[in-house]
């Protein structure tokens, strides 16, 4: 039997064409069609970055960071196969073409929640069992400390250029407030990042840094807040705040949800009350990152033989 074992890197996904747009909202709406001003609003919302997002790029970067990572550490033992949540390769067949004994599975968002890592495990172990492939999925890595390293001095940087009376905003996309009732630990975990962070950063009191939440669904149910639109708006008037600097952490690749929710819409809503607005690069395909995972990669794969 073959030593070897495939990683499904998973994502979240994106079209690669205009025409896509219309399948992939319909498959984040699980199956329900958009109203034609529901498309219309998302199609300018890529228009306004460019056209389309540049996720499927910085996916496949680094799907290919990470597999050279594992190459260094245990030549021709691993293979990197992506995996997306609403484009294709989907999960499911992407495990399908998968004929390695055993698969370990890697999400590119780094906080666990039922409604994220927890789907896409799920689906993962699910398409797995039925191919009769031993499947061991990475939870979280909200503290692997090459990612908090990479943010603090990401956050320094920027600080270093922003006026003296900046808070620091840690964000995450949010979710339906219903994963609350049943103890989900991905606000905690949120916390968690933001704090070792913080720490490193050299940043000590809560007035200096905070949490919020963006890029809520377009749903009725009720979302996790404070909003980070709110949040702007009230550091504007209840704190004496020159400045924002957004950390996203939730996210680890430049898309959509960064590239307009932030940079557009929150950037300009900071300029209209008068605040300096900046957000922190993204780890996108970050070799020092990726050499951590890499890490955590191979100890999931040892566990399982
Ligand atoms: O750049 C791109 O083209 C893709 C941007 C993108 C990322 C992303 C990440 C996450 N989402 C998460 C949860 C939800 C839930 C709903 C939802 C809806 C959307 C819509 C678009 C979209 N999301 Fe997304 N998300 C991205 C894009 N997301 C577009 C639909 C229009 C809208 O509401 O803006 C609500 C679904 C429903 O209606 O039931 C829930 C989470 C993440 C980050 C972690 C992960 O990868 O899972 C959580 C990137």
């Amino acid at each position: 039997m073959s030593e070897r074992t495939t990683v499904l890197l998973m994502a979240y996904g994106t079209p690669r064409t205009r025409d896509e747009i219309l399948p992939y909202y319909t498959d984040i709406r699980r199956g329900r069609p958009p109203t034609p001003e529901q498309l219309n609003d998302l199609a300018a919302r890529y228009e306004a970055i460019g056209g389309l997002s540049p996720l499927a790029q910085r996916t496949e970067a680094q799907r290919a960071r990470l597999h050279a990572a594992l190459d260094e550490r245990r030549p021709g033992g691993f293979d990197v196969v992506l995996g997306l949540k609403h484009a294709d390769p989907k999960i499911e067949v992407a495990v399908d073409a998968i004929s390695d004994p055993r698969i370990v599975g890697l999400v590119l968002a780094p906080h666990y929640s039922a409604f994220s890592i927890g789907q896409y495990h799920e689906r993962a172990g699910t398409a797995a069992a039925a191919k009769g492939i031993a499947f061991t999925g990475i939870d979280s890595w909200h503290l692997e400390p090459a990612y908090l390293d990479f943010l603090a001095t990401q956050v320094r940087a920027q600080l270093a250029v922003l006026p003296a009376a900046t808070k620091v905003l840690f964000t995450a996309h949010s979710l339906p407030e219903r994963i609350l009732a049943s103890g989900d630990p991905y606000p905690d975990q949120l916390q968690q990042t933001a704090a070792a962070v913080a720490a490193r950063a050299g940043l000590s009191a809560w007035s200096q840094w905070g949490l919020a939440w963006q890029s809520a669904g377009r749903t009725p149910e009720p979302w996790i807040g404070p909003d980070i639109l709110t949040v702007i708006e009230d550091l504007a008037v209840s704190e004496n705040a020159a400045g924002v600097l957004v950390c996203a952490c939730g996210f680890v690749a430049d898309h959509l949800e960064v590239l307009y929710d932030l940079d557009i819409e929150a950037a300009r809503r900071a300029t209209a009350k008068g605040l300096a607005f900046a957000r922190t690069a993204c780890v996108n395909d970050d070799p020092t990152v990726f050499a951590a995972l890499a890490d955590r990669v191979v100890a999931a794969a040892d566990a399982l033989h």
